[in-house]
């Protein structure tokens, strides 16, 4: 008989973040993370990592004790599962990101990290890696982009950190300069929503000028109305290579892609598959970022790809602070996707822990070589798992709440969604 779950392992992290702007507000000094280990009656294991809130927590607890005397690659009936036990609640997602998006469905969330999970097991038993199960590499390196932040200098009442303040064109060249030279980077992208957007085309300009014929993106996240995004679209045609939500919904994004020839890409306005028609309908965007963590797992996202080649949208990926499990799991899925052409999104180079032991993923001239070891190829790294558990505990934080913490510093802060 094959083997069957066993049992499930859910465990919160927290690990240290530099106060990152953006448009709802300021990271707080920990990201979360949690990790998911199904385990099998054959001593089987395999890994997931998901956001942290407590509401998906909870979920996923439930999900895990659902979950006994399952079959691991029973992946169709996992999802059942899934379904089931989070019964007709939808009361909205588990994690909005800080507040940023609006989820209708938690079921793709909580699913996401034990599909992988399950994917991790499946590789490990049968020795092949997860890009396999997803259909074959079709690349053996995967290219990131480097992620770069308005920021300060230091957590109010901390010591500075290592890259030090960010809020000038000048600073962000020279924040750009370190992940270039550290990382190999061969693209870069700004989040912005922080600054007055003139400020932010500054920036694009000194960073066209300082790195020339590096593919650059601006991502405000819905910080702008339709005429300011146009302007925007204007000013930075030649320079970007794509434009990432300028401003908020289908509708408004439709409106600018109708007067603009640049391309628009969204993390934001389609995050789930019954908001692609609609975007299709009205040729909003040009470009979706896929996120195994919110759409579903490896496999939905696979799925995802398929509609974009369908429908002739261009593909990139997403990303919000994770660690080593899920820059894994990033790593087989655009392996395995062939119309994933655009450098994927990474916070990778924000975080100074993790929870996998060193020495699969590095970054290689801005890309991670495709583990080639069973599944995700990564393992954990149990003691620095239990310190960043220990961590999560003596944090007190229980969510991600940039909004909130920007406010503690100035208080009359509110989140800058189409303030310009
Ligand atoms: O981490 O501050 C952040 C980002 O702004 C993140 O929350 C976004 O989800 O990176 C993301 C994006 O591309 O919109
Ligand atoms: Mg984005």
């Amino acid at each position: 008989m094959s083997s069957r779950i066993s049992r499930v392992v859910v465990t919160p992290v927290a690990f240290a973040d530099p106060p990152l702007l953006n448009v709802v507000g300021v990271h707080q000094p920990y990201a979360l993370r949690a990790m998911v280990e199904v385990h099998t009656d054959a001593g089987s294991l395999g890994l997931g990592e998901t956001y942290a809130g407590e509401l998906h927590l909870e979920r996923l607890r439930a999900v895990g004790q659902a979950l006994g005397g399952h079959d691991p690659y029973d992946l169709n009936g996992l999802r059942r599962v899934v379904v089931e036990t989070l019964g007709r609640e939808t009361g909205g997602g588990s994690d909005s990101v800080g507040g940023m998006l609006a989820i209708d469905s938690a079921v793709d969330q909580v699913f996401s990290p034990f599909e992988v999970a399950c994917l991790d097991l499946q590789g490990r038993e049968t020795g092949r890696p997860v890009s396999d199960l997803l259909g074959g590499a079709v690349r053996d390196r995967v290219p990131f982009s480097g992620y770069l932040f308005y920021k300060w200098g230091a957590h109010p009442g901390q010591d500075a950190d290592e890259w030090g303040e960010a809020l000038t064109p000048e600073q962000v060249v020279a924040q750009a300069r370190r992940m270039v030279d550290g990382w190999g980077f061969g693209s870069l992208k700004l989040k912005g929503g922080v600054l007055p957007p003139d400020q932010e085309c500054e920036a694009v300009e000194a960073l066209a000028d300082a790195f020339p014929g590096v593919p650059l993106r601006l991502d405000p996240n819905c910080g702008w109305t339709v005429e300011t995004s146009l302007q925007v679209a204007d000013r930075l045609g030649g320079v970007l290579e794509y434009l990432e939500d300028p401003t908020l919904g289908i509708d408004r994004m439709a409106q600018v892609r109708a007067r603009t020839s640049l391309p628009l890409a969204t993390n934001m306005c389609v995050i789930a598959f019954d908001h692609v028609p609609p975007a299709v309908r009205e040729g909003a965007v040009d470009v979706i970022l896929s996120d195994h963590h919110l759409w579903g797992g490896l496999r939905r996202s696979t799925l995802l790809a398929g509609i974009c080649d369908t429908f002739g949208l261009r593909l990139s990926m997403h990303s919000n602070s994770h660690l080593g499990v899920s820059l894994a799991a990033m790593t087989h899925l655009a392996a395995a996707t062939p119309n994933l052409t655009y450098a994927c999104d990474t916070h990778y180079p924000w975080k100074t822990e993790d929870v996998v032991l060193p020495g699969v993923l590095e970054f290689v001239d801005g890309s991670v070589p495709v583990p080639t070891g069973a599944g995700l190829g990564v393992e954990l790294d149990r003691d620095a798992l239990g310190r960043l558990h220990d961590q999560y505990l003596s944090s007190g934080i229980r969510a991600r709440a940039d909004t909130a913490y920007m406010q503690t510093v100035q208080p009359d802060f509110t989140p800058n969604t189409l303030r310009w």
